[in-house]
Parts: structure tokens; sequence; C-alpha cells
């Protein structure tokens, strides 16, 4: 069908106003309306040994690097609690500001079985399918994925903290976006960066494992010498390693936490609920 349109002023801007709005993707059917439950439900009745991990305020910057240096996590509470993301990021939000964009996806269980892969999917799409959660065949995984890159628009949302300058040359800390539904898994591995991991919805497990221990078990090969397929939530393997000495430290990050992962520290994560998190590497 041709539209005719008589051109005059009114009309050509009409036509502008059309055009950004198809381009923003809003003139498409109503936006979905996400509950908020999905980043609350689940695993309430987790239990965990007591947690090693050390719990605290945001130290001064002096405080800070001795933390830094000792090389064990830490869970630091009230870091981020005036980053405007704790309050807007939701998946109604990310519809809102992202829907027709596409974005690289992990679809399986978790990225050292065999049938693991990727996709690019339009993001709306995946909303869905993390909403569906179980429902859907495909886990759905945007991991690791340097969203704010992509929508710039998302930094006025968040605010780095200073402890990811110091005693660097000023360098830039690399954001990731992780966004997932319950139970997406990270295997164990271990990353060559700092790294200040913050929880914007939902909670996650993560076990953690000092790198003194990294002879106690085996690594996929000598490509992937940072990942092991060990599932560190097995009993009987939980069990081996004790018997070999070798110390697993839990954590359950809740909404709000920010968890320091040292570098080469060995960590393996899965979600409790529907979760979005940001990872900040750093030297
Ligand atoms: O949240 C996850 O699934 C993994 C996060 C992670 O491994 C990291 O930030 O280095």
């Amino acid at each position: 069908m041709t539209l005719k349109m008589t051109p005059n002023k009114d009309s050509s801007n009409t036509l502008q106003y059309l055009i950004s709005l198809l381009d923003q993707g809003q003139m498409r059917s109503n936006p979905p309306t996400y509950s908020n439950d999905i980043f609350k439900a689940g695993q309430a009745t987790l239990k965990l040994p007591h947690s090693t991990v050390r719990t605290m305020n945001p130290p001064s910057l002096s405080d800070w690097l001795k933390i830094r240096n000792e090389m064990k996590p830490v869970v630091i509470k009230n870091l981020i609690s005036d980053w405007p993301a704790l309050q807007k990021w939701d998946l109604n939000y990310f519809w809102t500001v992202m829907a027709q964009r596409t974005v690289p996806i992990e679809i399986g269980k978790r990225y050292t079985d065999a049938d693991w892969g990727q996709k690019l999917l339009r993001f709306e799409d995946f909303l869905s399918k993390l909403y569906k959660g179980d429902k859907t065949k495909e886990k759905v995984y945007l991991a690791q994925h340097p969203l704010l890159e992509q929508i710039p628009q998302l930094e006025n949302d968040i605010i780095v903290p200073d402890y990811c300058y110091i005693g660097n040359n000023g360098d830039d800390a690399e954001l990731n976006a992780w966004i997932g539904p319950e139970g997406t898994i990270s295997s164990l591995h271990t990353d060559n960066k700092y790294n200040l991991f913050a929880q914007i919805k939902g909670r996650k497990l993560f076990k953690l494992i000092d790198p003194e221990y990294s002879s106690k078990f085996e690594v996929i090969d000598e490509v992937m010498f940072n990942s092991s397929r060990l599932d560190i939530e097995n009993n009987d393997v939980i069990a081996s390693l004790n018997s070999d000495d070798v110390i697993i430290e839990n954590v359950i990050l809740e909404e709000g936490d920010v968890l320091f992962i040292p570098k080469l520290y060995w960590h393996y994560v899965r979600s409790l609920t529907a979760s979005i998190s940001l990872s900040m590497w750093f030297e």
C-alpha cells in the first residue's frame, strides 16, 4: 500500500516523528508488563555453611588498598545505594530502552557443556524467554556483555566506584552485564582482573576457591586452563575437595551488594532468582 501525504510542514514533522518511533520500536504492540516477582522468588530455603567471607560497609580508599592487596573476597554493603539502576533496571525498563536491539545470548545450562551455544536475539525476544523461565526449553543468559557500550544511556544509571581507579593508570573499568532467569550457571573459573561484582536485581550464589588450591582439581584443557567442569554443588565433589583440605567459601549476594573477587580467584555462580548484575573488572 502506498501512503500519499501532502508535503506541508506539519505532515513532514509527523513523518519524521513516525520514523523516529519506528526506529525506537515504539510503534509495535503495547509494551509487555513484566512483574518484578521473578527477582524475589526462589530458593528461600537454601541452606549453606556459615560464610567465611567478610562483609563490610564501604572502606576508606586507604583501607580499600589494603583489602585489595589481601587478595581475599569481601562483600561490600551500601556501595551502590545511590545507583539509579537499583530502582530503574528491570525487564520493563530494558524493554523501553532497547526492545529492538540485537544482543548475543548464551543458550544452554553452562558454557562448559557440549550442547552450549550462542545466538543473536532481539532484546524483546530475549526478555520474553527470560520471563518465561523454566517454561521455555532454552535457558537464556545475556552473559558478560558490554551492554553499556551498546546502550550508552544506561551509563547514567550507575557510578563506577573510585576503588576501580586506585593503583592503576586510571584505566577505565571493563563493565559487563549479566542478565538471566533463575538457574543460570557460570562454571568454576578464574579471571585475570580484579572484579567488583554488583548485584542489581535478584540474588546469586557464589562458590569461591582460593587459587592456592588450583592444583587440587582439573581444569578443562591447556587452552581453557582458567575453567573447570567440576560441579561444586554436588555433595560427592564437595566431600572429595574437603578431603583434600580445599576450602570452599559460599556467599549469597543480595540486591544492592557488591562482591570483590580478587584476580585469579576461582568462582562458580548460580542465580537463585532471575537476576541483573554488572561486573566491573579492573587492573
Ligand atoms: O554472574 C555470573 O554468572 C558470572 C560472573 C562472573 O564470572 C564474573 O563477573 O567474572
